[in-house]
Protein backbone atom coordinates (compact mmCIF):
# COMPACT_ATOMS: atom_id res chain seq x y z
CA UNK A 1 0.00 0.00 0.00
CA UNK A 2 2.13 3.22 -1.07
CA UNK A 3 1.17 6.04 0.10
CA UNK A 4 -0.99 5.51 2.88
CA UNK A 5 -1.39 4.24 6.55
CA UNK A 6 -3.50 1.63 8.19
CA UNK A 7 -4.63 4.53 9.91
CA UNK A 8 -5.94 6.27 6.13
CA UNK A 9 -8.15 3.63 5.13
CA UNK A 10 -10.99 1.38 6.23
CA UNK A 11 -10.71 -2.54 6.57
CA UNK A 12 -12.30 -2.86 3.44
CA UNK A 13 -10.93 -0.21 1.61
CA UNK A 14 -7.27 -1.45 2.31
CA UNK A 15 -8.35 -5.33 1.06
CA UNK A 16 -8.98 -3.62 -2.12
CA UNK A 17 -5.41 -1.22 -2.27
CA UNK A 18 -3.53 -3.70 -0.60
CA UNK A 19 -4.55 -6.04 -3.73
CA UNK A 20 -3.69 -3.33 -6.39
CA UNK A 21 -0.08 -2.95 -4.55
CA UNK A 22 0.38 -5.96 -4.76
CA UNK A 23 -0.77 -7.00 -8.32
CA UNK A 24 1.52 -3.96 -9.45
CA UNK A 25 4.43 -4.56 -6.86
CA UNK A 26 4.44 -8.20 -8.85
CA UNK A 27 3.08 -8.15 -12.03
CA UNK A 28 4.20 -4.55 -13.42
CA UNK A 29 7.29 -3.01 -11.53
CA UNK A 30 9.80 -5.57 -12.11
CA UNK A 31 9.13 -4.91 -16.06
CA UNK A 32 8.49 -1.42 -16.07
CA UNK A 33 11.61 -0.12 -17.61
CA UNK A 34 11.83 -2.72 -19.93
CA UNK A 35 8.25 -2.04 -21.58
CA UNK A 36 9.36 1.54 -21.29
CA UNK A 37 12.74 1.23 -23.14
CA UNK A 38 11.00 -1.73 -25.97
CA UNK A 39 7.69 0.16 -26.01
CA UNK A 40 5.85 -3.36 -25.43
CA UNK A 41 1.93 -3.48 -24.67
CA UNK A 42 1.82 -5.41 -21.77
CA UNK A 43 -1.70 -7.31 -23.06
CA UNK A 44 -0.99 -10.27 -20.90
CA UNK A 45 -0.73 -8.31 -17.91
CA UNK A 46 -3.53 -6.47 -18.44
CA UNK A 47 -5.82 -9.08 -18.80
CA UNK A 48 -4.87 -10.52 -15.40
CA UNK A 49 -5.54 -7.12 -13.73
CA UNK A 50 -9.40 -7.77 -15.44
CA UNK A 51 -9.07 -11.33 -13.71
CA UNK A 52 -8.94 -9.52 -10.30
CA UNK A 53 -11.80 -7.40 -11.30
CA UNK A 54 -9.96 -3.95 -12.72
CA UNK A 55 -11.56 -4.03 -16.28
CA UNK A 56 -14.27 -2.33 -15.42
CA UNK A 57 -13.97 -1.19 -11.74
CA UNK A 58 -17.05 1.26 -11.26
CA UNK A 59 -19.35 -1.01 -13.58
CA UNK A 60 -22.31 -2.14 -12.28
CA UNK A 61 -22.06 -6.07 -11.07
CA UNK A 62 -25.10 -7.39 -13.24
CA UNK A 63 -22.82 -7.40 -16.31
CA UNK A 64 -19.69 -8.26 -14.30
CA UNK A 65 -17.95 -5.00 -13.25
CA UNK A 66 -17.15 -4.42 -10.03
CA UNK A 67 -19.26 -2.12 -8.65
CA UNK A 68 -16.54 -0.12 -7.15
CA UNK A 69 -16.23 3.41 -6.06
CA UNK A 70 -14.41 5.82 -7.96
CA UNK A 71 -12.77 6.46 -4.81
CA UNK A 72 -12.04 2.94 -5.19
CA UNK A 73 -10.73 3.60 -8.49
CA UNK A 74 -7.82 6.46 -8.08
CA UNK A 75 -6.81 4.14 -4.98
CA UNK A 76 -6.44 0.99 -7.93
CA UNK A 77 -4.82 3.28 -10.02
CA UNK A 78 -2.31 5.25 -7.61
CA UNK A 79 -1.30 1.83 -6.66
CA UNK A 80 -0.55 0.73 -10.23
CA UNK A 81 0.89 3.56 -11.38
CA UNK A 82 3.68 3.31 -8.31
CA UNK A 83 4.87 0.48 -10.74
CA UNK A 84 4.46 1.85 -14.06
CA UNK A 85 2.07 5.31 -14.76
CA UNK A 86 1.47 4.62 -18.42
CA UNK A 87 0.45 0.71 -18.20
CA UNK A 88 -1.84 2.15 -15.41
CA UNK A 89 -2.68 5.26 -17.22
CA UNK A 90 -4.46 2.85 -20.52
CA UNK A 91 -5.76 0.75 -17.71
CA UNK A 92 -8.05 3.75 -16.71
CA UNK A 93 -8.81 4.53 -20.37
CA UNK A 94 -10.22 1.27 -20.98
CA UNK A 95 -12.54 1.17 -17.86
CA UNK A 96 -13.70 4.74 -19.03
CA UNK A 97 -15.00 3.24 -21.94
CA UNK A 98 -16.39 0.66 -19.60
CA UNK A 99 -18.27 2.64 -17.53
CA UNK A 100 -19.73 5.13 -20.95
CA UNK A 101 -20.45 1.61 -22.01
CA UNK A 102 -22.64 0.59 -18.67
CA UNK A 103 -23.87 3.87 -17.92
CA UNK A 104 -25.45 4.95 -21.25
CA UNK A 105 -25.38 1.62 -23.16
CA UNK A 106 -28.98 0.01 -23.55
CA UNK A 107 -29.75 -3.22 -21.86
CA UNK A 108 -28.18 -5.22 -24.94
CA UNK A 109 -25.13 -3.53 -25.02
CA UNK A 110 -24.05 -3.33 -21.80
CA UNK A 111 -25.02 -7.70 -21.71
CA UNK A 112 -23.12 -7.73 -25.01
CA UNK A 113 -20.17 -5.62 -24.00
CA UNK A 114 -19.56 -5.42 -20.25
CA UNK A 115 -18.59 -9.31 -19.56
CA UNK A 116 -15.98 -8.68 -22.05
CA UNK A 117 -14.40 -5.49 -21.02
CA UNK A 118 -14.27 -6.55 -17.60
CA UNK A 119 -11.90 -9.20 -18.68
CA UNK A 120 -10.58 -7.19 -20.97
CA UNK A 121 -10.76 -9.87 -23.58
CA UNK A 122 -12.11 -7.22 -25.57
CA UNK A 123 -9.97 -3.78 -24.67
CA UNK A 124 -11.22 -0.18 -25.63
CA UNK A 125 -9.87 2.87 -26.73
CA UNK A 126 -11.84 6.47 -26.24
CA UNK A 127 -11.84 8.27 -29.84
CA UNK A 128 -12.72 12.35 -28.92
CA UNK A 129 -9.24 14.07 -30.38
CA UNK A 130 -9.26 14.85 -33.93
CA UNK A 131 -6.49 16.23 -35.80
CA UNK A 132 -8.38 20.09 -35.94
CA UNK A 133 -10.58 19.73 -32.64
CA UNK A 134 -8.53 19.12 -29.67
CA UNK A 135 -9.57 21.15 -26.91
CA UNK A 136 -12.12 22.35 -29.11
CA UNK A 137 -14.09 18.91 -28.80
CA UNK A 138 -17.34 20.33 -29.83
CA UNK A 139 -15.98 20.68 -32.84
CA UNK A 140 -15.32 17.56 -34.16
CA UNK A 141 -16.11 16.83 -37.85
CA UNK A 142 -16.03 12.78 -38.13
CA UNK A 143 -19.08 11.99 -39.98
CA UNK A 144 -21.31 9.56 -38.82
CA UNK A 145 -24.85 9.21 -41.82
CA UNK A 146 -27.95 6.76 -41.59
CA UNK A 147 -27.89 4.68 -44.06
CA UNK A 148 -31.01 1.78 -43.31
CA UNK A 149 -30.28 0.05 -40.57
CA UNK A 150 -26.62 1.27 -40.43
CA UNK A 151 -24.40 4.26 -40.11
CA UNK A 152 -21.52 5.09 -41.90
CA UNK A 153 -18.50 7.10 -39.85
CA UNK A 154 -15.75 9.22 -42.17
CA UNK A 155 -13.47 11.30 -40.42
CA UNK A 156 -9.91 10.66 -38.87
CA UNK A 157 -9.29 10.60 -34.83
CA UNK A 158 -5.70 11.89 -33.50
CA UNK A 159 -3.75 10.46 -30.60
CA UNK A 160 -5.72 7.39 -30.01
CA UNK A 161 -4.48 5.47 -26.91
CA UNK A 162 -4.27 2.02 -27.65
CA UNK A 163 -5.27 2.66 -31.24
CA UNK A 164 -4.43 0.17 -33.70
CA UNK A 165 -4.04 -3.02 -30.70
CA UNK A 166 -7.57 -2.30 -28.88
CA UNK A 167 -10.72 -4.61 -30.15
CA UNK A 168 -13.32 -1.54 -29.48
CA UNK A 169 -13.36 1.72 -30.43
CA UNK A 170 -15.67 4.05 -28.54
CA UNK A 171 -15.94 6.95 -31.15
CA UNK A 172 -17.82 10.44 -30.98
CA UNK A 173 -19.00 11.41 -34.40
CA UNK A 174 -21.05 14.10 -35.79
CA UNK A 175 -24.69 13.11 -36.67
CA UNK A 176 -26.57 16.92 -36.60
CA UNK A 177 -25.88 20.52 -36.16
CA UNK A 178 -22.63 21.72 -35.88
CA UNK A 179 -21.79 21.92 -31.63
CA UNK A 180 -21.82 20.13 -28.46
CA UNK A 181 -25.35 19.02 -29.42
CA UNK A 182 -25.03 16.81 -33.11
CA UNK A 183 -22.55 14.35 -31.79
CA UNK A 184 -23.51 10.70 -30.90
CA UNK A 185 -20.85 7.95 -29.50
CA UNK A 186 -20.60 4.74 -31.87
CA UNK A 187 -19.07 1.25 -30.38
CA UNK A 188 -16.68 0.09 -33.81
CA UNK A 189 -15.03 -2.72 -33.75
CA UNK A 190 -12.01 -2.81 -34.74
CA UNK A 191 -12.10 -5.53 -37.63
CA UNK A 192 -15.12 -3.28 -39.81
CA UNK A 193 -14.15 -2.75 -43.25
CA UNK A 194 -12.78 0.88 -43.57
CA UNK A 195 -11.19 1.32 -40.35
CA UNK A 196 -7.05 1.35 -40.39
CA UNK A 197 -4.53 2.97 -38.33
CA UNK A 198 -1.65 5.40 -38.15
CA UNK A 199 1.52 4.37 -37.61
CA UNK A 200 2.75 4.15 -33.97
CA UNK A 201 3.60 7.75 -32.74
CA UNK A 202 7.33 7.85 -31.49
CA UNK A 203 6.40 10.03 -27.97
CA UNK A 204 8.60 11.34 -24.94
CA UNK A 205 7.11 9.19 -22.68
CA UNK A 206 4.10 6.12 -22.11
CA UNK A 207 5.86 4.29 -24.29
CA UNK A 208 4.02 0.81 -22.63
CA UNK A 209 0.86 1.67 -24.71
CA UNK A 210 0.60 2.86 -28.41
CA UNK A 211 -0.93 5.96 -29.84
CA UNK A 212 -1.91 6.16 -33.49
CA UNK A 213 -4.17 7.66 -35.54
CA UNK A 214 -8.06 6.18 -36.09
CA UNK A 215 -9.00 6.46 -39.86
CA UNK A 216 -12.00 6.03 -40.91
CA UNK A 217 -13.43 5.48 -44.41
CA UNK A 218 -16.55 4.64 -45.18
CA UNK A 219 -16.76 2.68 -41.77
CA UNK A 220 -20.31 0.57 -41.41
CA UNK A 221 -21.49 -0.25 -38.16
CA UNK A 222 -24.98 -1.54 -37.50
CA UNK A 223 -27.54 1.30 -36.10
CA UNK A 224 -27.53 -0.73 -32.65
CA UNK A 225 -24.02 0.43 -31.80
CA UNK A 226 -24.91 3.93 -31.29
CA UNK A 227 -24.18 4.67 -27.66
CA UNK A 228 -27.87 4.40 -26.15
CA UNK A 229 -29.41 4.01 -29.51
CA UNK A 230 -30.33 7.87 -29.30
CA UNK A 231 -28.43 10.25 -31.25
CA UNK A 232 -27.35 13.81 -29.94
CA UNK A 233 -26.30 12.87 -26.42
CA UNK A 234 -22.44 11.90 -27.38
CA UNK A 235 -21.29 15.00 -26.05
CA UNK A 236 -22.29 14.44 -22.71
CA UNK A 237 -21.58 11.43 -22.44
CA UNK A 238 -17.72 11.93 -23.86
CA UNK A 239 -17.88 14.34 -20.82
CA UNK A 240 -18.93 12.69 -18.24
CA UNK A 241 -16.23 9.95 -19.41
CA UNK A 242 -13.92 12.46 -18.66
CA UNK A 243 -15.01 13.43 -15.54
CA UNK A 244 -13.52 10.27 -14.16
CA UNK A 245 -11.32 10.48 -16.62
CA UNK A 246 -9.38 12.82 -15.04
CA UNK A 247 -9.48 12.17 -11.49
CA UNK A 248 -7.94 8.65 -12.75
CA UNK A 249 -5.22 10.89 -14.73
CA UNK A 250 -4.51 12.30 -11.85
CA UNK A 251 -3.85 9.16 -9.74
CA UNK A 252 -1.84 7.98 -12.16
CA UNK A 253 0.41 11.25 -11.13
CA UNK A 254 0.09 10.41 -8.06
CA UNK A 255 0.99 7.09 -8.00
CA UNK A 256 4.01 8.18 -10.48
CA UNK A 257 5.53 10.70 -8.09
CA UNK A 258 4.85 8.25 -5.65
CA UNK A 259 7.72 6.14 -6.46
CA UNK A 260 9.70 8.59 -7.58
CA UNK A 261 9.87 10.16 -3.95
CA UNK A 262 10.09 7.04 -2.29
CA UNK A 263 13.44 6.30 -4.24
CA UNK A 264 14.58 9.84 -4.00
CA UNK A 265 14.37 9.52 0.23
CA UNK A 266 15.69 6.42 -0.02
CA UNK A 267 18.74 7.64 -2.42
CA UNK A 268 19.65 10.38 -0.52
CA UNK A 269 19.72 8.34 2.86
CA UNK A 270 22.51 6.12 1.01
CA UNK A 271 24.20 8.79 -0.72
CA UNK A 272 27.26 10.83 1.37
CA UNK A 273 28.81 13.98 0.40
CA UNK A 274 30.12 16.85 2.34
CA UNK A 275 31.03 13.85 4.96
CA UNK A 276 27.71 12.75 5.96
CA UNK A 277 24.33 11.36 4.16
CA UNK A 278 23.03 14.26 2.09
CA UNK A 279 19.51 13.56 3.90
CA UNK A 280 21.45 14.90 7.17
CA UNK A 281 21.40 18.77 4.71
CA UNK A 282 19.18 20.41 6.04
CA UNK A 283 18.09 21.75 2.27
CA UNK A 284 17.45 18.39 0.78
CA UNK A 285 15.20 17.57 3.79
CA UNK A 286 13.21 21.28 3.18
CA UNK A 287 13.25 19.34 -0.15
CA UNK A 288 11.38 16.21 0.86
CA UNK A 289 8.98 18.36 3.29
CA UNK A 290 7.73 20.07 0.55
CA UNK A 291 7.00 16.58 -2.22
CA UNK A 292 5.89 14.99 0.95
CA UNK A 293 3.24 17.47 1.94
CA UNK A 294 2.46 18.14 -1.85
CA UNK A 295 1.75 14.65 -2.30
CA UNK A 296 -0.39 14.54 0.94
CA UNK A 297 -2.10 17.54 -0.23
CA UNK A 298 -2.51 16.14 -3.43
CA UNK A 299 -3.92 12.84 -1.87
CA UNK A 300 -6.94 14.49 0.01
CA UNK A 301 -7.94 16.88 -2.96
CA UNK A 302 -8.42 14.14 -5.35
CA UNK A 303 -10.23 11.99 -2.48
CA UNK A 304 -12.77 14.54 -2.28
CA UNK A 305 -13.28 14.81 -5.86
CA UNK A 306 -14.30 10.90 -6.50
CA UNK A 307 -16.27 11.41 -3.46
CA UNK A 308 -18.02 14.48 -4.93
CA UNK A 309 -18.48 12.13 -8.47
CA UNK A 310 -19.40 8.91 -6.46
CA UNK A 311 -22.32 10.79 -4.60
CA UNK A 312 -23.31 12.96 -8.00
CA UNK A 313 -22.63 16.74 -6.07
CA UNK A 314 -23.45 19.27 -8.39
CA UNK A 315 -20.19 21.14 -8.69
CA UNK A 316 -18.68 17.37 -8.99
CA UNK A 317 -17.21 18.24 -12.82
CA UNK A 318 -15.69 21.32 -10.96
CA UNK A 319 -13.94 19.45 -8.60
CA UNK A 320 -12.80 16.86 -11.02
CA UNK A 321 -11.13 19.52 -12.68
CA UNK A 322 -9.02 20.82 -9.62
CA UNK A 323 -8.12 17.32 -8.52
CA UNK A 324 -6.56 17.00 -12.54
CA UNK A 325 -5.06 20.25 -12.75
CA UNK A 326 -3.37 20.67 -9.17
CA UNK A 327 -2.65 17.04 -9.06
CA UNK A 328 -0.79 16.58 -12.27
CA UNK A 329 1.07 19.60 -12.01
CA UNK A 330 2.35 19.29 -8.47
CA UNK A 331 2.90 15.40 -8.84
CA UNK A 332 5.11 16.43 -12.12
CA UNK A 333 6.78 18.71 -9.84
CA UNK A 334 7.46 16.26 -7.03
CA UNK A 335 9.00 13.56 -9.75
CA UNK A 336 11.20 16.45 -11.06
CA UNK A 337 12.34 17.25 -7.45
CA UNK A 338 13.24 13.40 -6.99
CA UNK A 339 15.32 13.05 -10.39
CA UNK A 340 17.11 16.29 -9.12
CA UNK A 341 17.87 14.83 -6.09
CA UNK A 342 19.53 11.83 -8.26
CA UNK A 343 21.94 14.07 -9.46
CA UNK A 344 23.31 12.50 -12.63
CA UNK A 345 22.17 9.24 -11.86
CA UNK A 346 18.59 10.85 -11.94
CA UNK A 347 19.23 11.32 -15.76
CA UNK A 348 19.81 7.84 -16.06
CA UNK A 349 17.31 4.98 -17.22
CA UNK A 350 18.45 2.71 -14.87
CA UNK A 351 17.49 4.20 -11.82
CA UNK A 352 13.64 4.97 -13.14
CA UNK A 353 13.14 8.27 -12.17
CA UNK A 354 13.25 10.63 -15.72
CA UNK A 355 10.36 7.55 -17.41
CA UNK A 356 8.46 8.43 -14.07
CA UNK A 357 8.87 12.32 -15.57
CA UNK A 358 8.21 11.83 -18.93
CA UNK A 359 5.36 9.65 -18.32
CA UNK A 360 3.67 11.99 -16.01
CA UNK A 361 4.13 14.83 -18.19
CA UNK A 362 1.82 14.36 -20.52
CA UNK A 363 -0.80 13.94 -17.89
CA UNK A 364 -0.92 17.84 -18.32
CA UNK A 365 -2.00 17.50 -21.34
CA UNK A 366 -4.64 14.67 -21.88
CA UNK A 367 -8.05 14.28 -20.95
CA UNK A 368 -8.00 18.10 -20.98
CA UNK A 369 -4.98 20.11 -20.81
CA UNK A 370 -4.69 22.23 -17.42
CA UNK A 371 -5.34 25.36 -19.26
CA UNK A 372 -8.92 23.55 -20.07
CA UNK A 373 -8.89 22.81 -16.21
CA UNK A 374 -8.40 26.71 -15.43
CA UNK A 375 -11.31 27.46 -18.33
CA UNK A 376 -13.94 24.86 -16.85
CA UNK A 377 -13.48 26.10 -12.81
CA UNK A 378 -13.26 29.39 -14.30
CA UNK A 379 -17.13 28.84 -16.15
CA UNK A 380 -18.09 27.23 -12.81
CA UNK A 381 -17.18 30.80 -10.63
CA UNK A 382 -18.25 32.78 -12.77
CA UNK A 383 -21.76 31.20 -13.37
CA UNK A 384 -21.98 31.39 -9.04
P1 LIG B 1 -4.86 22.24 -28.68
O1 LIG B 1 -6.27 22.13 -28.31
O2 LIG B 1 -4.54 22.70 -30.05
O3 LIG B 1 -4.13 23.20 -27.64
C1 LIG B 1 -2.83 23.79 -27.85
C2 LIG B 1 -2.51 24.66 -26.63
O4 LIG B 1 -3.49 25.72 -26.53
C3 LIG B 1 -2.59 23.90 -25.31
O5 LIG B 1 -1.62 24.36 -24.43
C4 LIG B 1 -3.97 24.27 -24.79
O6 LIG B 1 -4.08 24.15 -23.38
C5 LIG B 1 -4.09 25.73 -25.25
N1 LIG B 1 -5.49 26.13 -25.36
C6 LIG B 1 -6.43 25.67 -26.20
N2 LIG B 1 -7.60 26.29 -25.97
C7 LIG B 1 -7.40 27.16 -24.97
C8 LIG B 1 -8.22 28.09 -24.26
N3 LIG B 1 -9.52 28.24 -24.56
N4 LIG B 1 -7.68 28.83 -23.27
C9 LIG B 1 -6.37 28.67 -22.95
N5 LIG B 1 -5.53 27.80 -23.56
C10 LIG B 1 -6.05 27.06 -24.56
N6 LIG B 1 -7.44 11.99 -27.20
C11 LIG B 1 -8.45 11.07 -27.30
O7 LIG B 1 -9.56 11.41 -27.71
N7 LIG B 1 -8.24 9.78 -26.94
C12 LIG B 1 -7.06 9.34 -26.48
O8 LIG B 1 -6.92 8.15 -26.15
C13 LIG B 1 -5.98 10.27 -26.36
N8 LIG B 1 -4.76 9.85 -25.94
C14 LIG B 1 -3.70 10.71 -25.98
C15 LIG B 1 -2.42 10.22 -25.72
C16 LIG B 1 -1.32 11.06 -25.85
C17 LIG B 1 0.05 10.52 -25.59
C18 LIG B 1 -1.51 12.42 -26.19
C19 LIG B 1 -0.34 13.36 -26.32
C20 LIG B 1 -2.78 12.91 -26.43
C21 LIG B 1 -3.90 12.06 -26.34
N9 LIG B 1 -5.18 12.50 -26.67
C22 LIG B 1 -6.22 11.61 -26.76
C23 LIG B 1 -5.39 13.87 -27.13
C24 LIG B 1 -5.38 14.92 -26.03
O9 LIG B 1 -6.57 14.85 -25.29
C25 LIG B 1 -5.21 16.29 -26.70
O10 LIG B 1 -3.87 16.35 -27.14
C26 LIG B 1 -5.54 17.43 -25.79
O11 LIG B 1 -6.91 17.45 -25.45
C27 LIG B 1 -5.16 18.80 -26.39
O12 LIG B 1 -5.59 18.92 -27.71
P2 LIG B 1 -4.56 19.41 -28.87
O13 LIG B 1 -3.37 18.52 -28.76
O14 LIG B 1 -5.28 19.48 -30.12
O15 LIG B 1 -4.10 20.86 -28.39
N1 LIG C 1 -19.19 16.95 -17.56
C1 LIG C 1 -20.48 16.90 -17.92
N2 LIG C 1 -21.01 17.71 -18.86
C2 LIG C 1 -20.17 18.60 -19.44
C3 LIG C 1 -18.81 18.69 -19.11
C4 LIG C 1 -18.33 17.82 -18.12
N3 LIG C 1 -17.04 17.82 -17.75
N4 LIG C 1 -18.23 19.66 -19.87
C5 LIG C 1 -19.21 20.16 -20.65
N5 LIG C 1 -20.37 19.52 -20.40
C6 LIG C 1 -21.68 19.77 -21.00
C7 LIG C 1 -22.16 21.18 -20.68
O1 LIG C 1 -22.80 21.21 -19.42
C8 LIG C 1 -23.10 21.44 -21.82
O2 LIG C 1 -24.31 20.78 -21.57
P1 LIG C 1 -25.73 21.48 -21.91
O3 LIG C 1 -25.74 21.64 -23.40
O4 LIG C 1 -26.72 20.51 -21.39
O5 LIG C 1 -25.71 22.79 -21.20
C9 LIG C 1 -22.42 20.73 -22.99
O6 LIG C 1 -21.57 19.74 -22.41
C10 LIG C 1 -21.59 21.68 -23.84
O7 LIG C 1 -20.64 22.28 -22.98
P2 LIG C 1 -20.03 23.71 -23.25
O8 LIG C 1 -21.12 24.65 -23.68
O9 LIG C 1 -19.21 24.10 -22.07
O10 LIG C 1 -19.11 23.40 -24.52
P3 LIG C 1 -17.83 24.15 -25.05
O11 LIG C 1 -17.62 23.67 -26.43
O12 LIG C 1 -17.93 25.62 -24.82
O13 LIG C 1 -16.61 23.68 -24.09
C11 LIG C 1 -15.07 22.09 -23.10
C12 LIG C 1 -16.45 22.39 -23.65
C13 LIG C 1 -13.98 23.05 -23.48
C14 LIG C 1 -15.20 22.07 -21.58
C15 LIG C 1 -14.80 20.69 -23.67
O14 LIG C 1 -14.70 20.77 -25.08
C16 LIG C 1 -13.57 20.03 -23.12
O15 LIG C 1 -13.60 19.46 -22.03
N6 LIG C 1 -12.44 20.06 -23.91
C17 LIG C 1 -11.30 19.28 -23.60
C18 LIG C 1 -11.30 18.02 -24.46
C19 LIG C 1 -10.71 16.86 -23.73
O16 LIG C 1 -10.76 16.78 -22.52
N7 LIG C 1 -10.16 15.93 -24.47
C20 LIG C 1 -9.64 14.75 -23.92
C21 LIG C 1 -9.58 13.66 -24.95
S1 LIG C 1 -9.40 12.06 -24.21
C22 LIG C 1 -7.75 11.85 -23.78
O17 LIG C 1 -6.99 12.76 -23.83
C23 LIG C 1 -7.31 10.54 -23.36
C24 LIG C 1 -6.06 10.31 -23.04
C25 LIG C 1 -8.27 9.42 -23.29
Amino acid sequence: MHGYTDADLSADDREIVAAAADFADRKIAPHALKWDAQSHFPVDELRQAGQLGMGAIYCDTEHGGSGLRRLDGVRIFEQLAYADPAVAAFLSIHNMCAWMVDAYGTDAQRAQWIPRLATLDTIASYCLTEPGAGSDAAALTTRARRDGDDYVLDGVKQFISGGGRSDLYVVMARTGETGPKGISTFLVEADSPGLSFGPSEVKMGWHAQPTAQVIMEQVRVPAANLLGAEEGRGFGIAMNGLNGGRLNIAACSLGGAQAAFDKAASYVADRKAFGHALLDEPTIRFTLAEMATAQAAARLLLARAAQSLDDGEPDKVERCAMAKLHVTENCHRVADQALQLHGGYGYLHEYGVEKIVRDLRVHRILEGTNEIMKVVIGRAIADR
